[in-house]
């Protein structure tokens, strides 16, 4: 585990801050202020709401909560409180302009730099001001994704680009399809890690009996064997709720995905290429990852399944903060941190390979689970109860793993993300697991 000693953990927590920063002011700097306040899609916020809310949130929680100083500006608390607006009503709030949100933010900032130098931190331990600092660089770089996704619906030419992520390593076509995991019990979350949020704690047991799971996350030309087998007209593919929806909204592919002649082209951040079929399949809705797994005579992993293949380490049996190990992510271990801003290879960063085989676990592509989001044994929630809590359910599915779009720092072993089952703006595709057949 990183070392916390207070001045280690004062320049961390303010190296997250401010990386963070960066990559919100490029997100919201190169477009221009029109296009800020506009809303790109019903299922998004204004760039702009989220820009002020990520500074509103720092203002409640580090100059309120834990520095003890006034609210900079309490009267907008309400507009940039997220659940007092659904997405599709922010436009029509009285939003801060561009400038003057660009202003609150770095004034908020300012301050909370001010608290974290100030702050009483403990040698090592874990204060609920240290977890605070952690908790809003997160929340930053979660909203840095949620704009990353604003972009990818925004119509117009291209206003972000990125290096293209390296071609898949020499061995990739060679990997077996899929990988065994042995049957009994891993210990699944975390009580030790110092910015993990209150849904992946505490640490638990778990038994889960031996399966067999994708060594990389289905890619796009599996994908497109489905498409042209039909599978979006078979309704004994779907879940009944899927197949309803499917039929409803008329979907019959990936989002963004289009037909072209005769092959399939999609738009990505405003440049319309033809579906490279060696990359992980992206934007598609649970159901739609269900209906793939079911076509092809497996299912989705459970959340405990895909946490066991990327931590349990079979020589030790320990679970590990991430498959390669306890490092933190770097460039050769995942694609992260929209360095990139699409998925790598099918069987790229063979350094990021967990110690059963199985790689990509983390980065390239959010992966649906089958698991409905729930707390675990122990949960207790913290700071307060709109984190998490208010989402636990059958309603919400999990995610795992992150995306090209997440950050380092909001990215773990151990991290859940959950979203409903007919989202498909999100950077999510998946991989499948079977059970273990009897005889073996
Ligand atoms: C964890 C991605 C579902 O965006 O709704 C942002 C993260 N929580 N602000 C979301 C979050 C509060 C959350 N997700
Ligand atoms: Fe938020």
């Amino acid at each position: 585990l990183p070392d916390t000693t207070p001045d280690t953990f004062r320049r961390r927590a303010a190296d997250a801050l401010t990386a963070a920063r960066d990559r919100t002011a490029l997100l919201t700097s190169c477009v221009d202020d029109p296009e800020l306040t506009e809303q790109h899609s019903p299922l998004m916020s204004p760039l702009v709401w989220d820009l002020a809310h990520i500074g509103n949130f720092e203002d409640q929680w580090l100059l309120r909560a834990v520095g003890g100083r006034e609210a900079l500006r309490p009267d907008v608390d309400a507009v940039y409180d997220a659940f007092e607006h659904p997405r599709a009503e922010r436009p029509s709030l009285p939003l801060l302009p561009p400038g003057e949100a660009r202003h609150y933010v770095a004034d908020v900032r300012t301050r909370a730099l001010d608290v974290l130098a100030d702050t009483r931190l403990e040698g090592g331990e874990l204060t609920d001001a240290a977890f605070a600092f952690g908790m809003i660089a997160q929340h930053e770089q979660q909203h840095d994704e949620t704009m990353l996704i604003t972009h990818q619906l925004r119509r117009g030419p291209a206003a972000l680009t990125a290096p293209a992520p390296p071609p898949a390593p020499a061995d990739a076509a060679s990997l077996p399809a899929e990988v065994l995991v042995p049957g009994g019990p891993f210990t699944m979350g975390t009580s030790a890690e110092p910015w993990a949020l209150d849904n992946e704690r505490p640490a638990h047991r778990r038994d889960v009996p031996a399966f067999l799971i994708d060594t990389v996350p289905v890619g796009n030309g599996a994908y497109l064997s489905f498409i042209e087998d039909g599978g979006y007209e078979e309704p004994r593919w779907w879940a009944p709720e899927g197949w309803a929806y499917i039929r409803e909204h008329g979907l019959r592919a990936p989002l963004f995905w289009r037909r072209e002649g005769s092959g399939w082209v999609r738009r990505r951040f405003g440049v319309t290429e033809p579906v490279p079929l060696g990359e992980p399949v992206l934007h598609v809705s649970w159901y739609e990852a269900d209906a793939y797994a079911r076509w092809a005579g497996r299912r989705l992993p459970t959340e405990a399944e895909w946490e066991k293949a990327a931590r349990h380490d079979p020589a030790t049996g320990r679970s590990r903060r991430y498959p390669w190990g306890d490092a933190d992510p770097g460039p050769d271990h995942a694609n992260l941190g929209q360095r990139h801003l699409r998925p790598a290879p099918l069987g790229s960063w063979p350094r990021g390979t967990s110690p059963l085989g199985v790689r990509q676990l983390i980065g390239d592509v959010w992966e649906w689970t089958a698991s409905d989001f729930l707390p675990y044994p122990g949960f207790r929630a913290f700071p307060y109860r709109e984190y998490s809590e208010v989402f636990f359910g059958p309603e919400h599915k999990v995610l795992r793993g992150g995306s090209f779009a997440v950050d380092p720092v909001a990215c773990r072993g151990t991290f859940r993300n959950w979203d409903l089952p007919v989202r498909r703006q999100i950077f999510a595709g998946f991989r499948t697991a079977r059970d273990l057949p009897e005889s073996a």
